[in-house]
């Protein structure tokens, strides 16, 4: 069984000063709206988790194989019944024993033979794919890990950019949709590149 981290539990992220330029402008109503979150994205109470899956759907190691074996068999039943699910798309599931209500599944880029264009387009797809997904559902909180960056071997300093861009740009145009978006990180090091990057995409002015 696991431990349910509420929502409410999981401060919004204060905007700082950050080292480098903002790329963002400031917009205080999207303050409200960022969380960053350190530790297991199963244990989340939201309306949705992302799961960084693989084509078939049908599970994984990772962070996949984490919520499959927390959510149950009928996770995987219901899976199979998607037909799979292509690179940068995004399809929706329940919980079932997760204390997430929905799993979005979406396939990120195997990025082991380097980064492209392609590849960055498809990471930034994910992104804007689960969302959207998110929104059709009205599941207005979603939960994100750090999609590609460890078995799909997408470099995890890039990567971070591509997921504040693309949630950044999507709030902008869909703020009304959206209560909160926490970003997961499960690596110390993510955490340090969250926490670093932040600011250029949520600044504080
Ligand atoms: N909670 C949050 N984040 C986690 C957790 C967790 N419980 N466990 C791992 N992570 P990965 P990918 C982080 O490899 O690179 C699977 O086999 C992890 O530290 O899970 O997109 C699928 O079926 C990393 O930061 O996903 C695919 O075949 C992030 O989750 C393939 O791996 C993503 O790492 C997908 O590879």
């Amino acid at each position: 069984r696991t431990d349910p981290v509420p929502l409410d539990d999981i401060p919004v992220w204060t905007p700082a000063g950050g080292s480098e330029p903002a790329r963002c402008q400031r917009n205080e109503k999207l303050d409200q709206k960022i969380s960053l979150y350190s530790g297991d994205i199963t244990k989340l109470e939201i309306d949705a988790i992302v799961n960084a899956a693989n084509k078939s759907l049908l599970g994984g190691g990772g962070v996949d194989g984490a919520i499959h074996r927390v959510a149950g068999p009928m996770l995987k039943k219901e899976c199979a019944s998607l037909h799979g699910c292509e690179t940068g798309e995004a399809k929706i599931t329940c919980g079932y024993g997760l204390p997430a209500k929905h799993v979005i599944h979406t396939v990120g880029p195997i990025a082991q033979g380097g980064v492209g264009e392609q590849e960055r387009a498809a990471l930034r797809s994910c992104y804007r794919n689960s969302l959207k997904t998110a929104t059709d559902h009205a599941a207005r909180s979603v939960a994100f890990p750090c999609i590609s960056t460890g078995i799909y071997g997408y470099p995890p300093e890039q990567a971070v950019h591509e997921a504040l861009a693309t949630v950044r740009e999507y709030l902008d145009a869909h703020d009304d949709k959206v209560d909160r978006v926490v970003f997961c990180v499960f690596l110390p090091t993510d955490k340090d590149l969250y926490l670093q990057n932040l600011p250029l995409y949520f600044p504080a002015a």
